[in-house]
């Protein structure tokens, strides 16, 4: 089937009697669930809803929900409507999202309760937003409740589209750390479930499925959504953080059998199982990451916990899913394995020439989920999307046996905990601070051999740097996840002669 992506993924399985299925359990309060009947009636009404507000077709809605049952309801309900959903990133700070909102014109404007206060400064500024819907029990003046706006609402016929059309967006952050709209067609939910979700992961209908990357990223998007929704398996939604001590108590109490994780977590999980010399009994069969390279190490001893290994692959937004990966009996640590059925890959040299076994190039992929393009960004566009193939900005070595080993970035960014941090964006957060004169950030590994932002600052004379505070600075304004794990104050920064700080230099030293 092609078209309405809503179509094949939620309402199939009411066609094909498995309307009573379980589609989405929360892990967290009540532990609330939705059939797969259930959502299909839900995304109707709610698509329905959306007409009866005067939302039209092809117009965008911001999605800014933590992972609850309400989220796979907008999602789909709006794809029925023919309106384009952007799940945002829910750890990102008011100007970030004042900035999303104009750059997206989005007209309507979903948000869970918990989130509400984050967006409230930016939403007089806005000449865009018609609606503001609150996920939550009451709304603040302007804005109505999820359940006032579905109140009465009846179901609507999903529109018709072509496999082409646009039918969702991320915003994925740029060098210079400027959040740029990725936007997704209906047919690429599809590609992806086909290859990665059916051919690597694997997803069956009996599965339970546990994905610590939330909805609103690529990675969390398939795993936890249109992954198992293809075969009409179980998700577990979680709306806090994923910390050892959450990850395990569901492991306990919800018994996932497919679990998607990021190396951070990894990593720390098999930290906090050391040293209580035991772990949770569940019964996993299927683990993976993505995000950033798992070290070898952690691979290593998770697999020693649970017999099971960690399949290690890379992905990105612009390509929906992970196009290189580590298959189910043929995983070898710290290498990212090969590529996915349905996507190929090249690496080449600055002047676009295929490079050799056992020399590093830039990793091009191709593949049926390619992004569309970015919103707005046309030379940021034909820089990325070059034809039929999509440059990553990854450096990657071919072993002789055909496996993909990571190098590193072609430019400064790097990823903290599966997302990407530009230390542009931290520097630019740091220089903002009243005592500090000039900023400049790399990435250093930390114990685990994972890479975390460490700044190098000049400060303003007579001012003092209290690093603690220069932290917490920082994740207030950009973000929780990227404030320097590590703060150096120095009399000067390596520069150019042009004035440019020498990143590399400042690497050697971190
Ligand atoms: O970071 C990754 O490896 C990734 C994987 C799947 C989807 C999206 C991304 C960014």
């Amino acid at each position: 089937i092609g078209g309405n992506a809503a179509l094949w993924f939620v309402d199939r399985h009411v066609g094909e009697g498995r309307g009573d299925g379980i589609a989405f359990r929360e892990a967290f309060g009540d532990n609330r669930e939705i059939s797969y009947g259930d959502l299909a009636e839900q995304s109707a009404r709610f698509a329905g809803a959306c007409h009866r507000a005067g939302l039209r077709r092809e117009e965008r809605a911001i999605m800014l929900v933590l992972d609850q049952i309400e989220f796979p309801v907008i999602f789909w309900g709006a794809l029925k409507a023919g309106i384009v959903p952007i799940p945002l990133n829910t750890l990102l700070s008011t100007s970030v999202y004042d900035a999303i909102f104009h750059d997206s014109r989005a007209s309507a404007l979903f948000v869970s309760n918990e989130l509400y206060e984050t967006i409230a400064p930016a939403l007089p500024l806005n000449p865009f937003i018609r609606e503001v819907i609150v996920i939550g029990d009451s709304a603040p003046e302007g804005a109505r409740t999820f359940n006032a706006f579905m109140e009465g609402a009846e179901p609507a016929e999903p529109v018709t589209v072509c496999d082409d059309e646009v039918a969702f967006w991320l915003y994925s952050s740029g060098s210079t750390g400027q959040p740029k709209g990725v936007r997704h067609v209906h047919s690429s939910l599809k590609a992806t479930a086909d290859t990665y979700g059916a051919q690597v992961l694997g997803v069956r209908q009996d599965d339970t499925v546990y994905s610590v990357a939330k909805l609103f990223f690529a990675y969390g998007l398939g795993n936890g959504m249109t992954f198992p929704m293809a075969v009409g398996a179980t998700t577990l939604l979680y709306n806090g953080r994923p910390t050892p001590d959450s990850v395990s108590q569901i492991l306990t109490e919800h018994r996932p059998t497919v679990f998607c994780g990021v190396p951070t977590l990894y990593a720390a999980l098999v930290h906090k199982w050391e040293s209580e010399g035991a772990h949770p009994d569940a019964p996993l069969r299927t683990c993976i990451s993505a995000g950033e390279a798992l070290p070898e190490e952690v691979g290593r001893k998770w697999q020693a916990v649970w017999g099971v290994d960690i399949m290690d692959g890379v992905g990105s937004t612009e390509m929906l899913h992970i196009f290189l990966s580590n298959r189910p009996g043929d995983v070898v640590y710290g290498t990212s394995g090969v590529p996915v059925p349905g996507y190929e890959v090249r690496l080449v040299d600055e002047a676009g020439a295929d490079v050799g076994v056992g020399e590093v190039g830039e990793l091009l992929v191709r593949g049926a989920s390619s992004a569309d393009g970015y919103w707005n960004q046309r030379d940021k566009s034909r820089s990325t999307f070059e034809g039929h193939w999509t440059r990553t900005g990854d450096k990657y070595e071919l072993t002789p046996d055909g496996r993909y080993v990571y190098c590193g970035r072609t430019d400064d960014m790097f990823k903290v905990s599966g997302i990407w941090v530009s230390p542009f964006e931290v520097e630019q957060a740091l220089v903002s601070h009243p005592a500090v004169l000039e900023a400049a950030v790399v990435a250093k590994r930390d114990d685990d051999g994972l890479e975390k932002p460490k700044a190098f600052l000049v400060l303003k004379s007579g001012q003092a740097g209290d690093p603690d505070a220069l932290k917490a600075f920082v994740q207030d304004k950009i973000g929780k996840w990227k404030y320097p794990r590590w703060v150096e104050i120095v009399d000067d920064l390596p520069k150019t002669a042009t004035g440019k700080i020498q990143r590399f230099k400042l690497r050697e030293t971190a």
